[in-house]
């Protein structure tokens, strides 16, 4: 009786991830179910789901054929290792993904997360380099703001003080672009800005500070997403491109957010038209339904490690996780890709993002609002600090919204966007709405 009253109502022993823990523990937001659009609070309310989760149940809630697959699996084949050994899934689950993929992004390297996927690029790049005679280029190239999880490599690489600062020197050899964003010549931009592709320019910069021969790799998303959806300047991305190839080092998509029909494609570098050398993703993936993550690389990084090993019997990557391609993974993530397929979830996504874009351009003039940003079915509303007391509005904003229904993922003053691809027209327009209520009753 004590240990079922222990597990129901003691919310003391688990340590929550970026979480105000303390708060929470006096105001918990427990959620208990969910389907489709809506999850089901602890009181029995619906809340409407207005970011995928955290931007990963694309395919939305407890899709039947996604239930199946992995109640399935799970007494078929629980585990099997794919360190030496392999199971028929995993490779049938690469080869979908990479024939989907654009360009020769022929290969897939499964982990478990975005962050697993981030270093497992990072490694990959370093290793490539090394194996194509040109082990000097070591240095690992960022952006501000940016976010790549919250592994070592990737909070070196990434540029969002909080998730840096605590944490001592971080990976030794790492420099970082300017971030993008620019309210004085940009605000309330809908898509992708005009002004801003001159900042791809300052990698030529960077490479003139320590040279070509010391950089193995670039590592952007093409849409900074966490630190409220920055879409590229046009034109950006291009640059950074034509820069990497000129010098050889590696360009990374870190796609994590922007893949698997954000952008109304399989991934946002087929809508941008630039093919990247590696690409990073999760959430998507799998809808979140079983944790998961893939790392595509290009054919010639492939071939190049592959030759590099002595011999057919050496191991070619001294790197993956124990749960690399994972049987339930596999199973949750074939029935996704028939889902993302058998319901044109893409193709909706792209036509839905010009009700999207007038809807929560709508906010516009709503009380504190500073900006709106949109591309494809991400967006953010910006809202300006309260003096001294950055976050606290959003976070009111948050909990407001809650009260109203709704799930809004903030992150610091944005209130970000991102419903899964199932949503409908009405959908987004209940959630503007309810934003549009928390804005004025938080002021
Ligand atoms: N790269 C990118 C571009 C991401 O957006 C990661 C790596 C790390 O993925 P994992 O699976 O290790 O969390 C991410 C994750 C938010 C939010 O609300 C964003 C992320 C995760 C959780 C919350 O902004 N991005
Ligand atoms: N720590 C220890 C002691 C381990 O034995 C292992 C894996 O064998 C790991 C960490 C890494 O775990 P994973 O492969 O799940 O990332």
């Amino acid at each position: 009786m004590l240990k079922q009253e222990l597990a129901t109502n003691n919310l003391d022993a688990f340590w929550m991830p970026f979480t105000a823990n303390r708060d929470f523990k006096k105001n918990p937001r427990m959620l208990v179910g969910a389907k489709g659009m809506y999850l089901k609070a602890q009181d029995g309310r619906d809340i409407l789901d207005t970011s995928a989760g955290l931007w990963c149940c694309n395919a939305g809630h407890g899709h039947p054929k996604v239930v199946e697959a992995i109640q399935r699996q799970a007494a078929e084949l629980d585990f099997a290792p794919t360190f030496q050994w392999g199971h028929p899934k995993a490779f049938e689950f690469a080869a979908r993904l990479a024939a989907e993929a654009p360009g020769d992004l022929d290969h897939v390297f499964f982990t478990n997360s975005g962050s697993e996927s981030v270093d497992t690029a990072l490694k990959i790049a370093l290793a490539y380099q090394r194996a194509r005679g040109e082990g000097t280029r070591t240095r690992l190239i960022g952006r501000e703001r940016g976010y790549h999880g919250v592994g070592f490599g990737g909070i070196s690489v990434g540029g969002m003080v909080k998730n840096r600062m605590w944490f001592g020197a971080l990976l030794a050899g790492v420099d970082h672009l300017p971030h993008t964003l620019n309210l004085e010549h940009n605000a309330f931009t809908k898509g992708q800005p005009e002004w801003g592709a001159h900042l791809a320019d300052d990698l030529e910069r960077i490479i003139a500070l320590h040279d070509a021969s010391t950089i193995a790799a670039v590592i952007v998303e093409p849409v900074a997403g966490s630190i409220g959806v920055y879409p590229p300047p046009v034109g950006y991305l291009q640059r950074l491109r034509e820069i990497t190839e000129k010098h050889g080092i590696l360009l990374i998509f870190d796609e994590v957010i922007t893949a698997y029909g954000r952008l109304g494609k399989f991934m946002g570098s087929e809508y941008f038209g630039v093919l990247p050398d590696i690409v990073t993703t999760a959430k998507g993936l799998t809808s979140a339904a079983v944790p998961m993550g893939a790392v595509f690389a290009r054919k010639g990084v492939y071939d190049t490690l592959m030759g590099a090993a002595a011999g057919e019997r050496a191991i070619e990557l001294f790197h993956g996780y124990t749960y690399s391609g994972h049987p339930l993974a596999c199973a949750a993530g074939l029935a996704v890709l028939d889902v993302y397929k058998e319901e044109d979830l893409f193709a909706r996504s792209a036509r839905l993002h010009g009700h999207f874009e007038d809807a929560i351009h709508s906010l516009k003039g709503e009380p504190n609002v500073i900006d709106v940003r949109n591309i494809g079915l991400m967006g953010t509303i910006e809202l300006s600090p309260r003096p001294g007391k950055p976050g606290e509005r959003g976070y009111d904003a948050m909990v407001e919204g809650f009260d109203r229904g709704a799930m809004l993922r903030v992150s610091g003053d944005s209130i970000a966007l991102s419903p899964p691809l199932i949503t409908e027209a009405k959908h987004i327009d209940e959630a503007v709405e309810i934003i549009r209520g928390s804005l004025r009753a938080v002021v």
